[in-house]
């Protein structure tokens, strides 16, 4: 039988604290009641706008979202702050980032029944990374002695797809025998809690994936790639400003240009056509319907785009067993909501099952992958 790329394991770290919309909303709350107090003169006069309130029903009306996990709580809905605290740690210390990137890649060994011997490539891929150099991903092959090379890609939403794409490229060319990709998706330094059209979209989590040949494979749960394709479309509807020169222009570090946000309207109507095509393009150029299809592990943004997704691919709504959903407990996760899917909603599939990984997001970035139950 002939060689294939293979997917042989996936692991996913979730954070032990959580945020339920209502705590969420009540600090947001309290915050601009705060500020339209502080600043009645100035509103009164035109000078700033008052701050508006936000509604855990509306969260959950417009975007599915009931919960986030964080990496760090504190901090976070104190309306002195709204922002997490993350204690500082020295050189000698393992990064925040490396620590869960670590812990979702001792899931994904085991799971694969691999061990550090067998990787030798890391890639850590993400929205984010919270420093430029040493790469993320070297710390983290240093931390479980891997041999080989590693290195940081930033794709926001389509980090995890991206990552995947070049992880299976390197399979295939024979530059690597076994990679390891992780998504450590530390989103919440990057919220404004401050900004009620955004506070309530992101959560932290982490997810990795081995990439191997099926020649080596060991798990019994492995599926073969059968293709990948990536696309990238600029568009300024989702930024984050905040970069390594933003101390050069004066400017406020912490102002909102900084920070994640977006036009989210324009998002949303702009992507799920771009999603759904792609997904419908990348079948076609395999030969499969999308009747063929057993799931859909969707980017993990809002359940609405999703379940437009899959209504203009299959002419009605996709059952949940078709499009998990996981954005309700994590909220949007960046690059690993489809991962997440992936990784909680797989043991079902037998033997021939087919199934698509697709993310969407900044960028504008879409990846998607389609997989074979082995
Ligand atoms: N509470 C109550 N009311 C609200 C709130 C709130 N929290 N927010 C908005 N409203 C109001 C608005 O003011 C508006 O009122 P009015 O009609 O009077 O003007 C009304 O509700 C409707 O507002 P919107 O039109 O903004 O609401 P939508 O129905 O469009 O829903 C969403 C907003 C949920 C944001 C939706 O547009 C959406 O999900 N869009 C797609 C977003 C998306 O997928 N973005 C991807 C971003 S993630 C990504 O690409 C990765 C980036 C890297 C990670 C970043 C980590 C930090």
């Amino acid at each position: 039988m002939n060689s294939s790329v293979v997917i042989s394991g996936v692991g996913l770290w979730t954070p032990t604290h959580s945020i339920s919309n209502e705590e969420l909303v009540a600090s947001y709350n309290a915050w601009a009641e705060n500020f339209n107090l502080e600043n009645k003169s100035a509103i009164e006069a035109g000078e700033l706008a008052e701050k508006p309130f936000s509604s855990p029903a509306f969260i959950e009306k417009a975007s599915g979202i009931k919960s986030r996990y964080v990496y760090a709580k504190d901090g976070i809905l104190d309306i002195k702050r709204m922002r997490p605290i993350l204690d500082v740690r020295d050189d000698e210390q393992v990064s925040h980032q490396a620590e869960m990137a670590i812990s979702a890649a001792k899931e994904a060994l085991k799971s694969a029944n691999k061990t550090a011997a067998d990787i030798d490539m890391v890639i850590v891929s993400c929205a984010y990374t919270q420093r430029s150099y040493p790469a993320i991903a070297i710390e983290v092959q240093a931390a479980l002695g891997i041999k080989g090379f590693g290195f940081d890609m930033l794709v926001a939403c389509s980090a995890a797809t991206f990552g995947l794409q070049r992880a299976v490229d390197a399979v295939k060319s024979g530059t690597s025998k076994g990679v390891l990709v992780i998504n450590p998706e530390l989103t919440t330094p990057q919220i404004n809690f401050t900004d009620r059209d955004s506070h309530f979209i992101f959560g932290d989590v982490a997810t990795a994936v081995i990439v191997e040949s099926s020649d080596t494979c060991q798990s019994d749960h492995a599926f073969d790639v059968l293709s990948s394709k990536c696309v990238t479309a600029y568009s300024n509807n989702i930024r984050s400003n905040f970069g390594y020169t933003t101390r050069t222009t004066d400017e406020d570090p912490y102002s909102a240009d900084k920070l994640f946000h977006q036009n989210g309207r324009k998002v949303f109507k702009e992507v799920c056509p771009m999603a759904a095509e792609h997904i419908e393009s990348h079948l076609q150029s395999e030969g499969i319907q999308v009747s063929d299809l057993k799931r859909w592990w969707l980017h993990q943004a809002n359940i609405n785009m999703n379940l437009l997704i899959s209504r203009r691919l299959l002419g009605r709504d996709a059952t949940i067993e078709e499009a998990p959903v996981v954005l309700d407990e994590y909220a949007n996760t960046a690059s690993a909501g489809s991962i997440i899917a992936f990784a909680k909603y797989h043991d079902d599939f037998i033997t021939g099952d087919i199934g698509v990984i697709c993310s969407f997001g900044a960028g504008y970035s879409i990846g998607s992958l389609i997989l074979r139950k082995r």
